[in-house]
């Protein structure tokens, strides 16, 4: 009897092949009628794979042991929910870190110089009526990092090789780190020229980066988001970004996501990105794998690789 699990979302096809290879691997997402699935299978599945798991969907399976779930990030899981019944929680934490960090630093490259921008110039032919603007560089320039956490913290290796400044917000000062900690997000933004949010989603930073902060942040200033569209208010952004009351932004992440305001497409101080921070070969696999891991262990009764505090 293999031990039956269920899929929530689509995940990496690698990762779904070793989990079939394992388990009976019911899938959630694919089901024409998620409903009379579940009324089948619900008291079967011990184990959940996937990105979403919600109070409701843990609420109908009485046997659930553990939610892996495939990302740093697990704000699609309700983990609240999964405490109270003493189901463990696991992520890919570190194996992303890298890919994270340098397309953070692309994305900015690419917004101070307008490299997309700078492509549809040359393919349009409109080099040939005359030279591309100047434009602006990192060095020299404060980045503010908002959570300064494991990946926060690749990036701000990779801001000080860029030859840039290095402050941070989050929940608490981290003493052992060398960069200047603000108490208060708007702070940081009024006193930065770029502000890198890589902080954790769900309803502790909901909208944290505020109209006010996005203000503060100013004309000259830049934000990025390589974390989720949720922490940011979206229509405040849109409409500083068209009039100016902010400079640029690099968006990786939206509130909607995969909708984009349809008011971003039409602005040239903003460069766009489809959620691929960790979308790498090399690092999606790695992730595929600890999804793997963790649950193997689990249902071998050995310690998880990366449970979740
Ligand atoms: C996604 C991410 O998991 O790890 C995270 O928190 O946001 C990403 O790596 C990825 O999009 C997988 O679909």
């Amino acid at each position: 009897m293999t031990i039956e699990i269920l899929q929530t979302n689509k995940l990496l096809a690698s990762c779904e092949a070793a989990l079939a290879e394992r388990y009976t691997v019911h899938r959630l997402h694919e089901a024409a009628d998620p409903d009379a699935l579940l009324a089948d299978i619900a008291g079967r599945v011990r184990g959940i794979a996937g990105q979403r798991a919600s109070r409701e969907l843990i609420g109908k399976l009485p046997k659930l042991e553990i939610i892996a779930n495939f990302g740093v990030g697990y704000d699609g899981i309700d983990t609240a929910a999964a405490r109270e019944r003493g189901i463990r929680v696991t992520n890919t934490p570190n194996v992303l870190n890298d890919a994270v960090a340098e397309i953070t630093i692309g994305l900015m490259i690419a917004l101070a110089r307008r490299i997309p921008q700078a492509d549809r110039f040359v393919r349009e032919g409109r080099w040939l009526e005359g030279g591309y603007p100047l434009l602006t560089e990192l060095n020299g320039k404060t980045v503010g990092i908002l959570g300064l956490g494991r990946i926060g913290k690749e990036i701000a290796v990779r801001a000080q090789a860029m030859k840039m400044r290095v402050v941070y917000h989050g929940r608490r000062r981290q003493p052992d780190e060398p960069y200047v900690y603000y108490d208060a997000l708007t702070d940081m933004a009024r006193d930065c020229d770029w502000l890198v949010l890589i902080a954790p989603g769900g309803k502790g930073t909901e909208k944290i980066v505020s109209r006010q902060v996005l203000a503060a942040l100013g004309p000259q200033g830049c934000l990025v988001n390589m974390a989720r569209g949720t922490l940011v208010d979206e229509a405040a952004l849109v409409e500083l970004l068209a009039n100016g009351g902010l400079g640029g932004a690099a968006l990786d992440v939206f509130e909607k996501e995969p909708q984009v305001p349809e008011a971003l497409f039409g602005l040239d101080n903003v460069v766009l990105s489809p959620h691929q921070g960790s979308a790498t070969h090399q690092t999606r696999n790695k992730m595929g794998a600890l999804v793997v891991a963790n649950l193997d262990a689990h249902f071998a009764g050995e310690p998880l690789p990366s449970a979740v505090a």
